[in-house]
């Protein structure tokens, strides 16, 4: 462990250079720190990097060129490169239990692309290549290339739903997986909000789809990824997996056996930032008959790696790997049970009735007001959440019924069960408190609301209490 005072050192030296430049930066980074350390931090999707882990991003790792896979790179002089993103890979590999790990992928996105287009390589464009008898794509006639070009295009994915829970990149039109795929959705039993096995079983023999995708935003249970397998199997899919949400509970052990995707999948996605608590980032695992389509991601869908990001990915691995790292998975998911049954107790509707993973969707229309209305009032009370589409929404994605809350941020901090029911009740408060309001016609407006403001501030000062015995970085002190 580095001491409290190499960490503000640090900080303190690094704001002191930047401020030399351009001040008005250095005052940007000091009022986000501020200004993390006095919210309510409820996104589900983020987190709090470890000092060690946000240092190793700033240096000059950032300026090194490094196209290619370890020991195999189009430039010279990546041998410093080669070692970060071999460690990378290695503490990948040892706590997922996966034979092969790609740790270039610049985001979430990236990662869903290079799984992609490595099914893609595999499936459809190895057969063409080993029917046209050539070795690559520019041997084929302009023939082929033009026939190969167009099945790569006419190929399908089954994922699940975005109302439902399922993510953007996964076929949806307005990402670029919806425009490559033809692609149908899995929803949820509209009765109990879980996935129905069944259903899915029966959309893969009517579509039959080239993949088929696992994983969500939204959906705050666990899935079965061997029955997901199986109906995989069944239709000669591609099991993909995105485990973007869930990689630290993967990673800390609390989703084993069934609900493990690395075993059953053939190719898992994930971000390293969110319940993982690395840097912003993606990696892709898989087993040996995709790692060398997974490994050409650069240059087939990224630019150059970033190696002072996958610098900071071997240390954040390295931090998932310590015995305390378990503790810390079950304890997201115990916090989100305590914030799910103190939200209940007093009277909210989540969808499925509660939660197995590390987040709660709350169905505002019980409070009368539309997700866009209730994330706003939580705001200005200092309980930072995302509006979030529920299923079959009425408000549609953009004022969506829904409010996600997640708790590996509040973890991290130190926060336990006693403060997730605390925290149940400030927004219980606001949402009860919140009224809709309307546009200057008197009809009803799905973005206004009415809150009094001495009450949000007044919430504000309680989460402002419940935080100060869990300071965010208290090793770091910048005045
Ligand atoms: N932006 C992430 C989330 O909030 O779930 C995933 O795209």
């Amino acid at each position: 462990m580095s001491s409290p005072n190499a960490e503000s050192t640090a900080f303190r030296s690094a704001l002191e250079v930047i401020r030399a430049v351009e001040p008005r930066v250095a005052d940007a980074i000091g009022a986000e720190l501020a200004d993390q350390r006095e919210s309510l931090k409820l996104i589900a999707s983020e987190n709090y990097a470890s000092p060690a882990t946000l240092l190793a991003m700033g240096n000059w790792f950032s300026d090194k060129y490094a196209e290619g896979t370890v020991g195999r790179r189009f430039y010279a002089g990546c041998q410093n490169v080669d070692t970060v993103e071999a460690l990378a890979a290695e503490h990948a590999r040892e706590l997922f239990g996966a034979s092969h790990a790609y740790v270039q992928p610049h985001s979430g996105i990236d990662a869903n692309l290079v799984a992609f287009w490595a099914i893609l390589a595999d499936r459809v464009e190895s057969p063409a290549l080993k029917r046209a008898q050539v070795r690559q794509v520019n041997d084929l006639t302009e023939e082929d290339w033009f026939a190969l070009r167009r099945e790569l295009g006419d190929q399908r994915m089954l994922g699940m739903s975005l109302d439902a829970g399922g993510h953007l990149t996964h076929g949806f039109r307005p990402n670029i997986s919806g425009k490559m795929f033809d692609q149908r959705s899995y929803g949820t039993d509209p009765a109990t909000g879980l996935i129905d096995y069944d259903r899915v079983a029966e959309a893969a023999r009517e579509f039959r789809p080239l993949i088929l995708v696992a994983g969500y935003s939204a959906y705050p249970r666990k899935v079965n990824f061997r029955i997901m397998r199986e109906i995989a199997d069944s239709v000669g899919a591609t099991f993909m997996v995105d485990m973007a949400h869930f990689a630290g509970l993967v990673a800390g052990k609390v989703f084993t056996g069934d609900f493990d995707p690395v075993p059953h999948a053939h190719i898992v996605t994930t971000t390293t930032h969110k319940s993982l608590r690395g840097p912003r980032g993606g990696m892709v695992l898989c087993g040996p008959e995709l790692a060398d389509q997974v490994d050409r991601g650069c240059p087939m869908v990224l630019g150059g790696p970033l190696p002072h990001v996958m610098a900071a990915k071997a240390v954040a691995l390295a931090e998932a790997r310590r015995p305390d790292f378990a503790d810390y998975a079950q304890r997201i998911v115990d916090n989100a049970q305590a914030l799910a049954e103190g939200l209940l107790r007093r009277g909210a509707t989540l969808v499925t009735g509660g939660t197995d993973n590390h987040l709660v969707l709350i169905d505002v229309s019980g409070y009368g007001l539309t997700g866009r209305q209730a994330e706003q009032a939580l705001l200005d009370s200092g309980i930072v959440t995302n509006r979030n589409a529920v299923p079959q929404d009425p408000n549609g994605a953009w004022y969506t019924s829904g409010i996600r809350i997640g708790t590996p941020a509040l973890t991290t901090r130190g926060l336990g069960t006693a403060e997730m029911d605390a925290t149940a009740e400030l927004i219980h408060i606001v949402l009860s408190q919140t009224t809709p309001g309307s546009n200057a016609d008197g009809t009803p407006s799905k973005a206004k609301y009415v809150l009094d403001p001495a009450l949000a501030d007044k919430v504000s000062r309680q989460a402002t209490d419940l935080l100060s015995t869990y300071p965010l970085y208290p090793s770091v002190t910048l005045a």
